[in-house]
């Protein structure tokens, strides 16, 4: 009798589980096309054909064994698993009941030499994600995100099902540098706070993030030869708010996990002006001779080092190289902005010595504009914020420029006469202002000098993640697509529609974005 039971439902088990089987085999794809309609930045070029991929429990991911691909596929799966609750294997041991795949793989012929350069085959079995590098596998895996959508189709099968819809997709990078910055000097915000922005920023293909680590009001990084400079200097804050700053492991912590988003860090030290907290901590750094204290205004061009003392680079080659020996990345930026206290002469020799200790310790410079006056060279990159001449003036030295023109790049200016928070000195700058403009025309560069571009977010008026995100977003996403569509492929109405999709994403991520009324936001 006993025997009977357990042969009846072993039977039962094998009749369920061929049911299944066949269910999932026969199951015909929807046919659904593939659009653009969520997708920031806008890729090169998309082509539906018409069928779609089932994501479910019998999906895996396979990446080839270069270096940074395997850990690309790893981050799929945990992007995946986070909104679909969906536990893809990555790289299994065995096939057995694995029925689609996401490969992941390096390509070395593509016509382009631009390492994030990827392409998607989107089929009825399988994603082939070809990549020239690990940074464009990752690239291509965002692309592969946003397309998911954001409920399974539980119709399907007694299981739950995304379907990706199918097609071809071709993109790269229109600029090498798409960054963004973050003030932490004027306030602070904490490593949790900069991983969230680098987490969205990476979302939307920015490789860069430059961190405004050194200020009048603050000074945020740890260096150990000179410890009274965040003792001291890292105390204060606009406006009386609590100041704070990075010890070394912490500004490693941001590093690598940047890192692991292929986002570099670029650290800025800014000098000569922009100096009260550095020389309060260390008054022989001075080079106002007027009495010091701590700062917690908001007004710029007061202080400078001593440009003339030795001891002023001695303790720039240390603060450089702790700093460089902590920062993969290839740039370290001088800041070199609003200096109206240091005479011309003395600037001009100041940046000199100091692009030189830059490149000692194996760094590019990048400078603000006002750098291009000094005997900088075309090793030098000029970051445009206020004056087009002086980026001219760069680009006749051969120096590679980053756009960040104030009237539309920076993104502590408010939206308009009601916002919550911002300044207003270069105008309001509402969503479409912030996106209808040319960086491959606006200052008349050539394109080949153009590095790429970036968006500043100063923080005199915010103090915490919510109000970051307030003036970050939505901005932040139409500077990600300037630097990586072509000019073709933007149109702000379209755009619009796009930015509109966005929504589900930056709510689920807890983004307060400023929900402007230019946009039909997406419930
Ligand atoms: C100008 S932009 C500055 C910053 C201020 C910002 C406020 C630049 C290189 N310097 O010191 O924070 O305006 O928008």
């Amino acid at each position: 009798m006993k025997t009977t039971l357990k042969t009846t439902a072993l039977l039962l088990v094998i009749l369920l589980v061929s049911i299944a089987c066949t269910q999932k085999r026969e199951l015909a794809m929807p046919s659904i096309e593939l659009t653009t309609d969520f997708l920031i930045p806008h890729p090169v070029k998309v082509t539906a054909t018409n069928s779609s991929f089932p994501l479910d429990q019998y999906t895996a991911i396979t990446t080839s064994m270069e270096e940074g691909f395997d850990d690309v596929g790893l981050f799929l799966a945990e992007k995946i698993i986070a909104t679909t609750s969906l536990d893809l294997q990555v790289n299994p041991a065995s096939m057995k009941d694995i029925e689609t795949v996401i490969n992941i793989h390096l390509k070395s012929d593509f016509e382009t030499d631009n390492l994030e350069a990827y392409e998607l085959d989107i089929r009825e079995n399988e994603i082939m994600l070809h990549a020239a590098s690990a940074a464009g596998a990752f690239r291509g895996i965002q692309t592969i995100r946003q397309l998911i959508p954001e409920q399974s189709n539980d119709n399907l099968a007694d299981y739950s099902i995304w379907t990706i819809p199918s097609g071809e997709i071709t993109d790269a990078p229109q600029f090498k540098y798409r960054s963004a910055m973050l003030d932490v000097a004027r306030h602070f915000f904490s490593v949790e706070d900069v991983k969230k922005y680098i987490d969205v920023l990476s979302y939307y293909k920015m490789n860069n993030l430059h961190l405004h680590l050194t200020d009048d009001q603050g000074w945020r990084i740890e260096i150990k030869s000179w410890p009274k400079l965040t003792e001291i200097g890292g105390k204060t804050a606009v406006g009386g708010d609590q100041g704070g700053f990075y010890t070394q492991e912490d500004y490693t912590e941001i590093v690598n996990y940047a890192a692991r988003r292929h986002i570099n860090i670029v650290p800025e030290v800014d000098m000569p002006g922009h100096t009260n907290a550095a020389s309060l901590s260390y008054p022989i750094l001075d080079g106002t001779g007027k009495k010091l204290k701590p700062y917690e205004g908001i007004d710029v061009g007061f202080s400078t080092f001593d440009c003339r003392k030795d001891t002023v680079y001695a303790f720039i080659d240390d603060v450089v190289r702790e700093i460089s020996a902590l920062t993969p990345g290839p740039y370290f930026h001088i800041g070199g902005d609003e200096s109206h206290t240091t005479t011309k002469d003395d600037f001009n020799y100041f940046v000199n010595r100091v692009s030189k200790i830059v490149e000692k310790h194996g760094k590019q410079m990048i400078g603000w504009d006002e750098v291009v006056h000094a005997d900088v060279g075309e090793n030098a990159i000029v970051q445009y914020w206020n004056k087009k001449e002086n980026a001219q003036k760069g680009v006749e030295k051969g120096m590679q420029v980053i756009l960040s023109p104030g009237q539309r790049a920076y993104l502590d200016m408010k939206y308009d006469e009601n916002s919550k928070h911002g300044l207003t000195w270069a105008g309001y700058i509402p969503v479409d202002v912030g996106y209808n403009w040319s960086p491959e025309t606006f200052a008349k560069i050539p394109l080949e000098s153009i590095l790429g571009i970036e968006a500043p977010l100063w923080s005199e008026t915010i103090t915490n993640l919510d109000e970051l995100s307030y003036l970050a977003f939505p901005r932040v996403i139409g500077y990600a697509e300037l630097g990586w569509s072509i000019e073709q492929n933007r149109n702000w109405d379209d755009y619009r529609t796009r930015l509109a999709n966005q929504a589900p994403y930056l709510r689920k991520e807890g983004i307060k974005y400023y929900p402007s009324k230019l946009i039909d936001w997406k419930e």
